[in-house]
């Protein structure tokens, strides 16, 4: 049988993304929690360049970077729950808004969080532009893959869950109900489905975690 591992950190946005479409697909695998502080021999030596989670091993033979291991996952196993649309416009797209939602959004929010004056303001407009973006993308299709959870809703997972617990814990509400109606009704779709109730962490145990983070970085500056 296949050997699978999966090297992550507790409540990473990436590895959790990795792991969703493992669990979608049915494959077993075993999870090794890795220590920020303290990386494992077998980590730096699978990602050697950036040295970050995830990792997937497959019989041995690692692969990094979350979005190439989901479609590595969609191509090796891929008589179950195909993840990446069909249709090769389909798919530019969902490529296209994955990489918006991991270099525009994230670097966006980053400078809402840490950012002052104009730089935060500039934050707020990426953040907008992103989400109206997507908002529009989802059309009235239930989830970013359709009837199904796909490649671009295991990627926009972060939006549905860790975009929501940075919000409350800086105390800013960015993703209104109001302003982006399908991006906010997706959300509810999203995480009301079993699948990621199970695997996913909790919003309640996300936000202390980032209270923390932006309180060292604001005693350290
Ligand atoms: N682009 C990468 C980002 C991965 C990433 O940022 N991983 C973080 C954890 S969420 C990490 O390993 N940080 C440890 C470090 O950078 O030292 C991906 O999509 O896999």
């Amino acid at each position: 049988m296949a050997e699978v591992k999966v090297h992550g950190i507790f409540a990473g946005p990436f590895n959790k993304r990795v792991e969703l479409a493992l669990k979608l697909k049915g494959v077993e695998y075993e999870y090794i929690e890795e220590d920020r502080s303290n990386k494992s021999a077998e980590l730096v030596k699978y990602n050697p360049i950036y040295k970050q989670v995830p990792v997937l091993v497959h019989n041995g033979k690692p692969i990094c970077e979350s979005l190439i291991i989901l479609e590595y996952i969609d191509e090796t196993w891929e008589s179950a729950a195909p993840l990446l649309p069909n249709d090769p416009y389909q798919r530019s797209i969902a490529r296209f808004c994955a990489n918006l939602i991991d270099d525009k959004l994230m670097g966006a929010m980053y400078k809402v969080c840490y950012g002052k004056g104009e730089e935060k303001e500039k934050g707020l407009d990426e953040v907008s532009e992103v989400l109206k973006y997507l908002d529009n993308e989802l059309q009235d299709k239930k989830f970013f893959g359709g009837d199904n959870i796909g490649f671009l809703d295991i990627v926009a997972s972060y939006i549905a869950l860790w975009f929501g617990a940075i919000q409350e814990a800086i105390g800013m509400e960015l993703l209104t109900k109001q302003k982006f109606t399908k991006l906010s009704k997706w959300i509810d779709e999203f995480l009301c489905c079993g699948i990621v109730m199970e695997h996913l962490p909790t919003r309640e145990s996300l936000v202390p975690l980032y209270i923390a983070q932006f309180e060292a970085a604001k005693a350290s500056s």
